[in-house]
């Protein structure tokens, strides 16, 4: 059966800008987006579900596609340390950071996590998400590492959003391979990754490669077991320092790479050429304050697509919101308002693999979509927080 959505502009996002269809409809069928122009060249047809969207700018769900969202704990105790001016990395060479957190969420169960996670992304969906990417990464440990990774194909299942699950199993150094940094990466390498890919719940892999993490070989290592299983990877990269792991992602055709404040132009260009997308976390910079921006000007000059998301995790971005990411991407990195947007639609789902299907109001693509009931889609920038009176479609079907 078809449905018809009119009343409404669309900022369809195609191609990565705006793309503004004024007195737009929408014709859904089943899950898909059927048609989808000016009102005036709607084809003649029969229309048995007629939605009146009332002037809303109707926009792609969000895509939300670097996130932590499952984790035991919480870090407001180092949130108030840092302000007294201990560092990120001290806190993290005392034990703390990371380590912390992969203590609480050892000793959570499945359930305890589940409920936690579900709040934290039941917060990110009032922002209009409709896809979610969730890393593990805080178990460190085969048997925790699977808990997380159940609990976050769980949540893809019993909430209204679509779930992507990474496998970020080589976060951190567990306390168990201190000093032995190369035996953990075997490990995940012969050991974590083929059992969790062939449990089904790896859509891709990711690694923290910095110099308080893991080195550029190492992550190497995951990459090549990851190709060898058939699974795309990712990676955090250039956060605090500047390994060129960038340029690696893209050896590697990554889909993206994550963080990037320390890259450089030859990262961009390598970047570029693999189509790897850079992914921005601004609510992690603001969160530790640094004053290192991204390399805007050669990411754009160099044609690398840039997403943004919320990187939400407890130690350096517990982000709650999307659209306070778009806003700081534009306060804090001098993104556009329509750079932000198309990098939380069309680019983020690129960053997922996912963009034939998701990201942008297209003829053929999956019908996930957001109706706004705002003046402009550069409003979706411009609040600070709050919630925007707004109707969500999901798979051609409104939710909630
Ligand atoms: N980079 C980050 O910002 C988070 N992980 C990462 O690789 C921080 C994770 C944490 O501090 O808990
Ligand atoms: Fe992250």
């Amino acid at each position: 059966m078809k449905t018809l959505w009119q009343n409404c502009h669309a900022a369809t996002m195609a191609q990565g800008v705006y793309a503004i269809i004024e007195d737009a409809a929408i014709v859904t069928q089943g899950e898909h987006i059927h048609w989808i122009g000016p009102r005036a060249e709607l084809p003649a047809g029969d229309y048995p579900a007629v939605n009146d969207l009332k002037g809303a700018w109707v926009t792609p769900g969000l895509i939300d596609c670097h996130t932590h969202t499952v984790f035991g704990g919480n870090r407001s105790g180092e949130f108030e340390q840092r302000l007294q001016g201990v560092s990120y990395a001290d806190i993290a060479a005392a034990g703390g950071g990371i380590a912390s957190t992969v203590r609480a969420t050892r000793a959570a169960s499945e359930e305890e996590l589940f409920a936690s996670a579900a709040k934290r992304l039941k917060s990110l969906l009032r922002d209009g998400v409709t896809t979610v990417e969730i890393k593990s990464g805080y178990g460190l440990d085969l048997a925790s590492e699977r808990k997380i990774l159940r609990v976050i194909r769980r949540l893809g299942a019993e909430l209204p959003v679509s779930v992507r699950s990474t496998c970020l199993a080589a976060h951190a150094l567990p306390p168990e391979y201190k000093d032995r940094a190369d035996d953990y990466i075997e490990h995940i390498c012969t050991v974590m990754l083929p059992a969790l890919a062939a449990e089904g719940l790896v859509d891709a892999v990711d690694a923290f490669c910095e110099y308080l993490a893991f080195s550029p070989a190492q992550v190497e290592r995951v990459f090549i077991t990851a190709q060898q299983l058939g699974l795309p990877v990712k990676l955090h990269a250039e956060q605090l320092s500047s390994l060129h792991g960038s340029s690696l992602a893209a050896r590697y055709q990554a889909l993206s790479a994550d963080h990037l404040e320390f890259m450089t132009e030859d990262d961009a260009i390598a970047m570029a050429e693999s189509g790897t997308v850079a992914v921005l976390l601004p609510g992690a910079f603001y969160f530790l304050r640094e004053t290192q921006l991204p390399p805007m000007d050669a990411l754009r000059r160099h044609g690398v697509k840039i997403a943004v998301a919320s990187d939400l995790n407890p130690g350096t971005s517990p982000a709650l919101s999307v659209r306070l990411m778009l806003n700081m991407a534009c306060t804090c990195f001098r993104m556009t308002p329509e750079e932000a947007l198309a990098g939380v639609t069309i680019h983020a789902a690129q960053a997922l693999g996912m963009a034939r299907t998701h990201g942008s109001l297209e003829a053929g693509k999956v019908a996930d979509f957001v109706a706004w009931h705002i003046d402009r889609p550069a409003d979706l920038s411009y609040w600070l927080g709050g919630e925007l009176e707004k109707r969500v479609v999901r798979h051609g079907v409104e939710i909630d």
